[in-house]
Parts: C-alpha cells; structure tokens; sequence
C-alpha cells in the first residue's frame, strides 16, 4: 500500500532467461517514487546453504518440484508485500512461473503429473483467494539465438548445461501467455519491447515504457 493508503500501480516484467529483466528494473532506480522487486535467484541459490536452483538443473527429475514450489512461494511473497510508493515494479510473477516454467515441466514430463497437480492446484487457490495485484506487464521480447548467446557469456554456473532447445521451448511459451492468449486469463494489459537490442541502444527502448509506467508526461 502506498503512504496515502492507494494501491501501488504494480508492473510485472517478463521474458526469457537473459532477456534483460533486471537491466530493465535498474532502469528505474533513477526514478523517485518506485518500488523494485528483483527475482529472488539468490534465495533459490542459498536456502539454508542448499543451491536449490542447481539441483533444479542437475537433476530435474528429482528437483523440479521442490524448486517449482519454492519459487512459488517466494514469488507470492513479493506478491504480496506492500510498496509504500504509487508504482511498483516487479521481476516475473506467479504466472510465468506457472505458464512458462510448470508448464514446460509438465509437457516434457520433468515433473510426474501428480506433481504437476499439486502444483497447478497451488496456483489456482491463490489466484482465487489471495488478491494478485498487476496493472501492467512488460514483456521484454528476444529471439532465443540472442538471449543463449548472453546466457553463455555470463556464465552463470548452474545454467552451464542449458541447451538452445529449452530457451527456444521457454520463448514459445512466453509467447503463447503473452501475445497468443492461450489460457483464460492475462492479468494484466502488456506493452512489448524489443530486448535483442544490445545495451547501447536498449536504454532508448526502455524510455518507450517510462510514461505507462510512471503514468505521467516523462
Ligand atoms: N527459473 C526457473 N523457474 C522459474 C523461474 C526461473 O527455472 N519459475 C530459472 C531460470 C533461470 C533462473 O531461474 O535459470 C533465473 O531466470 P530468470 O529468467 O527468471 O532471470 P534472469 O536472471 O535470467 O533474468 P534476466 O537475465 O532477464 O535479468
């Protein structure tokens, strides 16, 4: 809740690994007035000293659901947490989570169908009983060729072995939640962004978004 006790206008960005996402939220630290709220990677990296995130890409079949399940709550978290300024801006959300990472789980049988269950089940009693706040999404929108290529040269080291495929596979996905509209719901109105760009021109890219999200003449 903002100080004047009006909900904060709440922005999910979204896109593929390596899209840029974080980039984009430090576009707004410049900004007075907003709340940014990172991914939580580094909690799924350290959760009482075990690297859930590489266990996830070690051996999915045994992780997946662990890791699905601590991503959920940890993104229901930021759901949840008040931001005491008009805007708030978030990386990802319960539903790409659900609709892009669960569900390619599902489809290539990474995780049984029972655990498929219990997790959809998950996500379907908070979507009707806890208020997920979104006004608008930013979809940061890459070619897979361009994000494996930035994937590899940060190297982070637990997606090493992330093969071409699985981004190709995760970009279909974010494209049929977002721009296709293959399940029921989109939270939210979503602005697209061109994020091949490299970081020398994305900035300009970015500014394309400063007067929805803000919501003033910028
Ligand atoms: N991940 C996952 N399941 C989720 C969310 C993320 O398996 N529900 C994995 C994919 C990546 C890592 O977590 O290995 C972080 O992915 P993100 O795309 O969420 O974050 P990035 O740091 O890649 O974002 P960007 O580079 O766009 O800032």
């Amino acid at each position: 809740m903002s100080a004047n006790n009006v909900k904060p206008f709440t922005v999910f960005v979204e896109g593929n690994i390596g899209s840029g996402k974080t980039t984009f939220l430090e576009h707004f630290r410049q900004f007075e007035d907003i709340t940014l709220l990172t991914e939580p990677v580094e909690m799924w990296r350290d959760l009482k000293g075990c690297n859930l995130l590489e266990l996830m890409y070690k051996d999915p079949e045994k992780w997946a659901m662990t890791f699905q399940s601590y991503v959920s709550l940890t993104m229901l978290d930021m759901h949840r947490r008040p931001a005491p300024t008009p805007v708030k801006l978030m990386e990802r959300s319960l539903f790409s989570a659900r609709y892009c990472f669960v569900e390619h789980m599902m489809r290539n049988n990474t995780l049984h169908p029972a655990q498929f269950a219990v997790l959809d089940e998950w996500f379907r009693f908070i979507q009707h009983n806890i208020p997920i706040d979104a006004d608008l999404i930013v979809y940061l929108k890459t070619s897979p060729s361009i994000v494996y290529q930035r994937i590899k040269k940060r190297a982070r080291s637990e997606e090493q072995c992330v093969p071409l495929s699985y981004i190709e596979e995760l970009h279909r996905l974010h494209e049929d939640w977002l721009i296709n509209r293959i399940h029921a719901e989109c939270p939210a109105p979503v602005l697209v962004l061109d994020a091949d760009l490299d970081l020398s021109q994305i900035t300009d890219e970015y500014k394309r978004s400063e007067h929805q999200i803000l919501r003033k003449a910028v």
